[in-house]
Order: structure tokens, then C-alpha cells, then sequence
């Protein structure tokens, strides 16, 4: 029997991976592996359950059926597939805008106990904007009508979104050639899942080009908007410092982890952990506070504006339960695990669901309304603080490792810390990607996958970018990832970055790896492609800007929504392993190929994460050449074209050994 053992770059996951053959429960790494081999028609896309006549599956080999019992060939399953994927996560990603448009109208009535009006400057950008008038009203009456009118965004029935303006004219032409422009986010998610019913929408490029419209809708409309009222409920992000990693966990301190999405529920935790008489609570348990941290993408919405500390990504969820010191793990909705409820029978973490949305069983429910936000909010805090008293020491196994990270850059920030705050400008960045200080601009994106160890793809590319003078921006579990490597700090320039970035970067005070925020954030990396095009000099459209985008680990419907609204915005995209539509070679043909003559930009599958990276260098190169820029700077010296030529990036566990630790009775680890 061989032991199957994950790897992860980060050393505190790698020393909690070291031990989970002492604490016999199981991850998702085992799930994986069990899993094994998994079901090739499904990552071929060549299986279909849109009715029941069905399911039915092509032979992807040719000897057996071609088509399924309606006549479906293996590129109309296909294509239906990936755009039933791009409904899901477009849903998913503006549900989420939705409920923030809720909240800034009860706060903008005066009807929340929690939330009110932060972000007045984006406010009044946004109202000026849109053509709300501001004379004689307050920002509350300015901000209840710019509630109302994206509400507007979501059902708007045939005219197109209001943002779709946002976008460089060659884009908009683009989108109308190929009937993609994006109308209301509902009505485009509503009909994507019409088209892909029995017997309905049966022309694969139709079908295709159908994913691109829904998820424009959702990059310029429900994630872009769930950024910009982010921006204006709970304050528009500063550059600030803060720490990342399991170390961030305190084991004398009540800790709540907050994991999941939705920034309305955190943010009131955040300000319920602070509140002097349940800190009072806490001491009096024996606690020296109350410790507030974050997984995924929530963590990312709290890091951003209060600075709170990250305990890790998607691949840690478990391993930060498996510490023993986590009290409460409260979450809300997407990318959470249901398996965290299992551990409870081990550890005496209590997982607490709140979104009406996202039962668990086993779960306690505490179900989180908009409207009682702080009274829910403290009352979750007290479960925290009782439950602090039931840890088990014989469970406790923190990794005392944490990394400092700079975040908190927005399109508005950049503009500001380029330009300066009298003279804020995209020209200092145009500048230099012109001159070929910078070579270009690179979105890294994205979540973990057990099917890669875990963080090294992120690591690997992003370092061989900065490397070669490609500035870096991320978001979600990819800029987790980069934080706890310590690219996130202005030092990283001078330790990893070609001779031009860190001009820059010493210049502007900057890392060479901006943090821009959540996965609902990558719209700030449009909004902020938008500010280089209007600057001029660098391309007068998306599919001429030296950029490119990547998700090295993605796992998410969510992250084929975001890459398809990329490519379909001119921003070539490349992915660690296939979107699965490669029993359709006339999909793949489209998706790789041809998309460039729809929208300038294409998808590309690639697993090893430097090929990826000179992918991307390549695109970047191309479009420099065809803008007349010169070749950059300052050479760069040698160049690795896999992964084989460059050192090992995964850790060997650091720091001392593990020490023994109690184990789960009567669980039993999945070997084979
Ligand atoms: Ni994005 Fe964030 Fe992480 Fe992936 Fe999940 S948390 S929304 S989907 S796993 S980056
Ligand atoms: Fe089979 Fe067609 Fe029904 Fe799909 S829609 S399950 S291919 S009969």
C-alpha cells in the first residue's frame, strides 16, 4: 500500500499536511485521490443528463454512439455544457452583487443596524455617472436611487447594461458583431439556461457565443457592480498592511473564521468583534481577545478594507480546523466544503451556515438577515466566545508561520499612487509600459485544486512574470497564495522582479504583485484596463494592451465565467488544466482559435505554469511589436521554459518536526 501524499508550496500547509496521518480524518486531497480515476466524459464534456431520455455520452474514441438519443453531437453537448458552467458561475457572482445592492438601500433608508454609507467619494463618481442628480439631496437619497437603478441592471429585459459604456468602442463593436453585447444579468443568466434545454439552441457556435454574452453580463454587470457598491456600503480599500497564514490564528485568543463570499455578513462581524462588552466576555472566559481571520474570498473583502488577517485559501479550509483552535467557522456561501461539518465529531470547531441560500447538515444555522445584521452578528460572536472553553489541547497543532503582505489596490488607488493625489494618472504606467520598463501588465487569478500541489502553480508563474518585468495584479485564492510567499511585500521587487519593475516599484513605493482584491474584484482589473486605454499610447482598445490573464489552479463554474468575460473583453486567457470541451475539437477549435477573430483574444490550456507564463510573455510581446514598442529595457537573464529548469518551489515541511497529536477516535484515513 503506497502511502498518496499532497504537496503544498506554503510550508504551514505543508507541515498540516505532515501530520494528518496522526488525526485520521480525512481532506480533500484524500477525496481526490479516491476519486481516482475520475469519469473521462465529464472532463471531455461529452456527457449529457439535459433530459431524461438520457443521460447519454459520446465515445470520445469514435467506435461507439456519436450522438445522443434527441441527436445531440458531441459539440452541441459540449457547448451546452460550458454555457449551462458560465450560467452558474455568472449566477453566482451576481447573487452575491445583489444582496449588496440590498443592503446599501436598507442603509441607505436608515433601516439597517449596521450598515451605513462609507464610500461617499465613490458615491458621487458613481452618481455623476450614471446621471443621478446630487443638488439639494443627501448621499443617502443620492444612494438609495443608485440602489435602485442597478437594481435595474439585473432586470432589464431587452436594453443593454449601463456599463457595457465602460468598455473601449473596438470591445462594444465586437460584442455587437457577435451578438454578445449583455442585456439584464437575469434575463441573460435566464436565457443562457433556456438555450441549453432539450431541444432548443443546437448550433455549437451559437451556443458558445451565447457563455461570452452571459458572462459579459457578469463582468461588467453583477461582479462589477457588486465591487462598486462594495466600494460605496462598506468604503472604497486603501493600500494597508496586514499578515497571512494559519500563524494568524491565536491559540489565547477566541478565533472566528469567516469563509466564504458575501462582504455584507463579514463586515458586521468585524465590527462586532471589536465591541468592548463581548471582548469583556471573552476575557472572561480566559481569552485575550477575540482573533477575526479569514478564508477565501471573504477574507480578501475584509483584508481589503479593515486589513484583518488572512488564515488561507480555498486548500486550507480544513487544514485551519485541523489547528484546534478555531472556534467558530461561520460561512455564508460558495467554495465552502460541506465535509467541514465532519469535523465537528473531531474538533470542537462549530460551523455556523447563515446564508438562506447555503444550509448545512450538521451545521449550526444562524441565518444572517440584512436588516438585524449587528444583533445576528454579536450573537454569533457569543457562540465564538462559549465555545472557546471546549477546545481539546490535546488537539492543537498551530504552524507558527505567517508572512507580511501589502494589499488594498484599486483602479482609483493606481490612478492615485501613479499619478499623485493633485495629479492622479494612468501616464506614469503608460510611461513605463511604453519605454519598456514594464513589458506589460498580467491578471493571475483564481482558485486551488488538489489536482496541482497546492500554491506551486500560482508561485511559479507569478514569479517568472515579475521576473521578466510583467507587472502582476490578483485576486481571490491565487493572490492567497502569493501573500503567504511573501510577493506581496515592496521588498519581493528587489528578490524576484526584473531591473524595471523595481525602478518602479522603488519609485512608487509599490510590490510587484498588486492585490486588487476578491474574485467579484477582477472587474477592477477591466475598470483598470479601461483607465490604460484612455491614457493612451498603450493601445486605443482591450485586444491591443500588452496584458494578458491566467488561472493557473482554477476549480470554480465561477472561474470559466470570469475567464470567458476576459477573452470576450480581448484579454487572452490561459488555464492550468482544460475547460472541458475537448470531446468537441470544434469548441476547442473556436474557444483557442477562432475566438480571436470574434474578440481579439483566445483561451489557452496549459498545466505547466512557466510555459504558461512565456504564453503570456509571448501575447504581451506580440502586442508591443504591433503597437511599435520597443523590446523591454533591461534584459533578462536566462530563461526556464517548464517547470523542470527551475528549482523546486514546494516546500520541504519547514521548521521542526510535528510532535505527535491526539487523534480522532474511530475515523479512519482512506489509504489505498
Ligand atoms: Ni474565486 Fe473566491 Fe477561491 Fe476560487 Fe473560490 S474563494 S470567488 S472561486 S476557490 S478563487
Ligand atoms: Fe441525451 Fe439529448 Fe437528452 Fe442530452 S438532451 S440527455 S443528448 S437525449
Amino acid at each position: 500500500m503506497t502511502q498518496w501524499k499532497p504537496q503544498s508550496a506554503d510550508p504551514a500547509a505543508q507541515q498540516m499536511i505532515d501530520m494528518l496521518p496522526q488525526v485520521d480524518v480525512r481532506t480533500a486531497w484524500d477525496r481526490f485521490h479516491s476519486q481516482q480515476p475520475q469519469c473521462g466524459f465529464g472532463k471531455l464534456g461529452i456527457c449529457c443528463r439535459n433530459c431524461f431520455m438520457g443521460p447519454c455520452r459520446i465515445d470520445p474514441f469514435g467506435g461507439g454512439p456519436q450522438e445522443g438519443i434527441c441527436g445531440a453531437t458531441a459539440d452541441v453537448i459540449v457547448a451546452r455544457n460550458l454555457l449551462k458552467d458560465v450560467c452558474a458561475g455568472t449566477a453566482a457572482h451576481s447573487d452575491h452583487g445583489r444582496e449588496v445592492i440590498k443592503a446599501l438601500h436598507l442603509a441607505a433608508e436608515g433601516r439597517s443596524d449596521a450598515y451605513k454609507v462609507r464610500g461617499r467619494g465613490k458615491l458621487h463618481k458613481l452618481a455623476e455617472e450614471y446621471g443621478i442628480a446630487r443638488d439639494g439631496r443627501s448621499d443617502e437619497e443620492v444612494a438609495k436611487e443608485l440602489a435602485e437603478l442597478l437594481l435595474g441592471e439585473f432586470s432589464k429585459q431587452d436594453n443593454i447594461l449601463a456599463n457595457v459604456a465602460r468598455a473601449p468602442e473596438q470591445q462594444q463593436k465586437n460584442w455587437k458583431a457577435a451578438e454578445a453585447t449583455p442585456r439584464g444579468v437575469d434575463r441573460e443568466v435566464t436565457t443562457g439556461m433556456h438555450m441549453t434545454h432539450v431541444g432548443v439552441d443546437n448550433e455549437p457556435e451559437h451556443l458558445i457565443l451565447a457563455a461570452a454574452r452571459v458572462a459579459l453580463a457578469d463582468g461588467w454587470g453583477g461582479s462589477m457592480i457588486a465591487t462598486d457598491v462594495s466600494d460605496v456600503l462598506f468604503g472604497e480599500p486603501q493600500p494597508l498592511r496586514s499578515r497571512v497564514n494559519l500563524g494568524v490564528l491565536k491559540k489565547d485568543e477566541v478565533n472566528i473564521l469567516v469563509h466564504g463570499h458575501e462582504p455584507t455578513l463579514s463586515e458586521v462581524i468585524v465590527a462586532a468583534a471589536q465591541d468592548p462588552e463581548l471582548l469583556a466576555e471573552a476575557k472572561a472566559k480566559g481569552a485575550k481577545g477575540i482573533n477575526l481571520a479569514g478564508i477565501c474570498c471573504t477574507a480578501n473583502e475584509i483584508l481589503m478594507r479593515h486589513g484583518l488577517p488572512i488564515a488561507g485559501n480555498f486548500l486550507q479550509q480544513e487544514l485551519a480546523v485541523l489547528t484546534g483552535v478555531v472556534d467558530v467557522m461561520l460561512v455564508d456561501v460558495q467554495c465552502v466544503f460541506p465535509a467541514l461539518t465532519e469535523y465537528q465529531k473531531c474538533f470542537h470547531t462549530k460551523v455556523i451556515s447563515t446564508s438562506p441560500k447555503a444550509k448545512f447538515p450538521n451545521a449550526t444555522h444562524v441565518e444572517f438577515h440584512e436588516e438585524r445584521a449587528m444583533e445576528t452578528a454579536r450573537r454569533i460572536v457569543r457562540i465564538a466566545i462559549d465555545n472557546f472553553g471546549n477546545r481539546n489541547p490535546g488537539l492543537i497543532r498551530l504552524p507558527e508561520i505567517q508572512e507580511k503582505l501589502v494589499a488594498g489596490f484599486t483602479t482609483e488607488v493606481i490612478h492615485r499612487i501613479l499619478g499623485g493625489r493633485y495629479r492622479p494618472s494612468y501616464r506614469p504606467l503608460n510611461d513605463g509600459i511604453q519605454a519598456g520598463r514594464l513589458r506589460g501588465v498580467a491578471g493571475v487569478v483564481g482558485c486551488n485544486n488538489p489536482r496541482f500541489p497546492h500554491d506551486e502553480a500560482h508561485l511559479a508563474m507569478v514569479k517568472e512574470l515579475i521576473r521578466n518585468e510583467v507587472l502582476v495584479v490578483q485576486t481571490g485564492c491565487s493572490a492567497i497564495a502569493c501573500g503567504k510567499a511573501g510577493l506581496m511585500s515592496p521588498e519581493a521587487a528587489f528578490k524576484f522582479a526584473g531591473k524595471g519593475i523595481q525602478e518602479i516599484c522603488e519609485a512608487v513605493g509599490i510590490p510587484p504583485v498588486l492585490h486588487v482584491g476578491s474574485c467579484v474584484d477582477n472587474t477592477r482589473i477591466l475598470t483598470a484596463c479601461a483607465e490604460m486605454v484612455k491614457e493612451g499610447g498603450i493601445g486605443d482598445s482591450f485586444d491591443k494592451l500588452p496584458v494578458a490573464g491566467a488561472a493557473p489552479e482554477w476549480m470554480s463554474e465561477k472561474a470559466i465565467s470570469i475567464g470567458m468575460y476576459f477573452v470576450a473583453s480581448g484579454i487572452s486567457v490561459v488555464i492550468g488544466q482544460p475547460l472541458p470541451v475537448e470531446g468537441s475539437p470544434f469548441v476547442t477549435d473556436l474557444l483557442t482559435k477562432q475566438f480571436d477573430k470574434y474578440f481579439g483574444a483566445v483561451w489557452h490550456f496549459e498545466s505547466d505554469p512557466i510555459k504558461a507564463a512565456h504564453w503570456m510573455i509571448d501575447i504581451i510581446d506580440r502586442r508591443r511589436a504591433d503597437l511599435g514598442l520597443p523590446p523591454p529595457m533591461y534584459p533578462v537573464p536566462y530563461a526556464p521554459k517548464t517547470a523542470a529548469e527551475v528549482p523546486q518551489v514546494h516546500a520541504t515541511a519547514a521548521g521542526e518536526a510535528m510532535a505527535a497529536v491526539g487523534s480522532c477516535p474511530g475515523r479512519e484515513r482512506i489509504e489505498d
